[in-house]
């Protein structure tokens, strides 16, 4: 067990939150091929307003965003986890018809988004000076010419699936990347009725129950397990007071399962909740307090109409 655990971070990781007590699964691990193609589903369907709030501002208010930028000399844009750029073609958009010089560079841990994104966007903003990346964000950064200024891109409301010591941490390697007076655009999700969030999360169509099921599926591939997935369900609950969605699978009874190729046992209780995933909701005011920890000052919050969703624009 031992080798197959240092060689295999999902192995590694399945191991350790399903020997925990309280059971987890971290969220990255959503995102295989199949988990992918639910995830954008997830993101077509009307109760799950994220997408369609941001693709509001960034199609409705690219031009207001460019304004707010001091750059005048050639610059960069790095976007980390893209996407399929459907959403930031507007802002690249706005940023070509402005006029300064600029150079687009999406990173994405995966090939297969990285070339979505780049046939979308030749095609939307032919001629544009584009140099993907794949890979880890930050060793994708080491390629990159470090002296221009640059606007970083973390879209999509991904910073709420941290949690708050993590995303702390993370901003501040954002942070230690940037030059004072470089920006970062964050996509964020906003505090708002209860039951508009709570719908998003827990669809009556099952596609945000298929997104968590799929965890198993993927343990049952590539551990060899023998999980019955109609012994789990999905659970999930926003909490108004702390803007905080959690997720769960639930084991519908006692059982254990096995996996042939860890050569473990993993035992679980009737009713007993395995965590997979935090979607954080955030106030201007906690926006403005996160900013600050990671080192950075607000300075525009680009909102949808209803405003469900921000785009939050920082400065080093
Ligand atoms: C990727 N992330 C911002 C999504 C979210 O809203 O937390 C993932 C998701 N989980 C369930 N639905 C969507």
């Amino acid at each position: 067990m031992k080798t197959t655990t240092l060689t295999n971070p999902f192995a590694e990781d399945v191991t350790k939150g399903l020997t925990a007590s309280p059971k987890f699964l971290p969220s990255k691990y959503f995102y295989d091929d199949r988990g992918s193609r639910i995830f954008m589903e997830i993101m077509a369907m009307p109760e799950y307003y994220p997408t369609g709030c941001e693709f509001e501002i960034l199609s409705q208010q690219s031009p207001a965003i460019v304004n707010e930028l001091p750059f005048t000399a050639p610059f960069n844009i790095i976007e980390f986890g893209c996407g399929d750029g459907m959403k930031t073609k507007h802002l690249l958009k706005a940023f070509m018809e402005h006029g300064v010089p600029f150079t687009y560079i999406p990173i994405d841990i995966s090939q297969e988004a990285i070339d979505v994104l780049e046939a979308n966007i030749n095609l939307a903003l032919p001629g544009i000076d584009m140099q993907p990346q794949t890979g880890d964000y930050f060793e994708a950064l080491t390629g990159i010419d470090s002296g221009k200024p640059a606007l970083f891109l973390f879209l999509g409301g991904n910073i709420g699936n941290y949690k708050d010591a993590e995303a702390i941490a993370l901003l501040e390697k954002f942070h230690t990347q940037m030059k004072a007076g470089d920006m970062l655009l964050m996509g964020m999700d906003l505090q708002k009725n209860p039951r508009v969030i709570q719908k998003a999360y827990d669809d009556s169509y099952g596609v945000t129950k298929s997104f968590n099921m799929n965890l198993l599926t993927r343990i049952n591939r590539e551990l060899d397990a023998d999980i019955n997935l109609d012994q789990f369900d999905f659970y999930c609950d926003y909490n108004p007071q702390n803007g905080e969605v959690n997720s769960y699978l639930v084991s519908l009874k006692k059982q254990h399962v096995h996996s042939a190729l860890l050569n473990t046992t993993f035992y679980f209780e009737k009713d007993e909740l395995v965590w997979t995933e935090l979607s954080k909701k955030y106030t201007l005011e906690s926006i403005t307090t996160l900013a600050g920890s990671a080192g950075f000052n607000v300075v525009h919050n680009f909102m949808d109409c209803m405003h469900y969703f921000t785009d939050s624009l920082w400065i080093k």
